[in-house]
């Protein structure tokens, strides 16, 4: 038994102590739960705020090289724009020059084309009136029938074609007419009153190229109207009935050119 209080009382002991150690653990794990996070020391703190300026510092060089070439292109593109400016006012004025030089020329153009135009119409003119049977000769236009009709007939034909029967009233329209070598009216009647030769516009006869012996008046035949007859000669006119089958020949003047 008292074997037994003994072994108690040294298990007590020991449980004691054990119990004590307890306490202090405690103590120590308490303790340790009052920090904030990882404590670093001063060292390691150096190092990391040395990482830090370098990094700072390579950011920085690193933006200085970029700032430095990016003012390099700026630089580049300034001057490339400023000779660009320049090379494009210079070709502006080239082009202005050259604006006013064509302007020139076209207005020239203008000048020669309204020129050919006039003379373009008036050949189409004169090739319609020649495809008419009509001739220019010294300004002059003149129809010569291809067919025979009375005097009066070839008249009609002559108004029709807005002319009238030719009046000569020159030696060459004399010799133009005669060289016909045709027998052909001309406009000289004296149907109003007997031996009063009158051209048909109304003007008396005064040059007059009658063939000898004419005008006759043929008693037998009322001749009222002129012929060339004696074609070839100077003096070729004659007085012949107005029924006669004749071929005819109408003058008129060129109407003005319209451009
Ligand atoms: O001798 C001239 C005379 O000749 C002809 O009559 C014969 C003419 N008549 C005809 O040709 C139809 C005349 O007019 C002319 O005067
Ligand atoms: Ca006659």
């Amino acid at each position: 038994m008292d074997q037994l209080y003994a072994n108690v009382e040294e298990l007590s002991a020991d449980c004691s102590e054990w119990k004590g150690n307890i306490q202090i653990s405690e103590t120590i794990d308490t303790n340790q739960d009052k920090r904030t996070g990882p404590q670093l020391s001063d060292g390691a703190f150096a190092k990391i705020l040395c990482l830090l300026c370098v990094f700072l510092l390579i950011g920085l060089l690193t933006l200085a090289v970029f700032f430095a070439r990016a003012s390099a292109q700026w630089e580049a593109g300034r001057l490339a724009l400023g000779d660009s400016f320049t090379n494009v006012t210079a070709e502006l004025g080239h082009l202005q020059t050259r604006y006013n030089n064509l302007t020139g020329d076209r207005e020239q153009l203008q000048v020669q084309f309204d020129k050919i135009l006039v003379e373009k119409n008036d050949l189409q003119t004169q090739f319609q009136v020649f495809q008419q049977g009509w001739v220019n000769v010294k300004g002059s236009l003149y129809y010569i029938s291809p067919t025979k009709r009375s005097w009066h007939e070839s008249r009609a034909d002559c108004l029709w074609r807005g002319a009238d029967l030719l009046i000569i009233n020159s030696r060459e329209e004399q010799d133009f007419a005669g060289g016909l070598q045709e027998r052909i009216w001309i406009g000289l009647t004296d149907a109003d009153t007997e031996g009063e030769w009158k051209w048909v516009d109304g003007t008396p006869l005064t040059e007059s190229y009658w063939a000898a012996g004419e005008p006759n008046g043929d008693p037998l035949r009322k001749e009222d109207c002129v012929e060339f007859k004696k074609y070839g000669l100077k003096f070729s006119w004659n007085d012949e009935s107005c029924d006669l089958q004749n071929q005819w020949i109408c003058e008129k003047k060129p109407s003005p050119c319209v451009g």
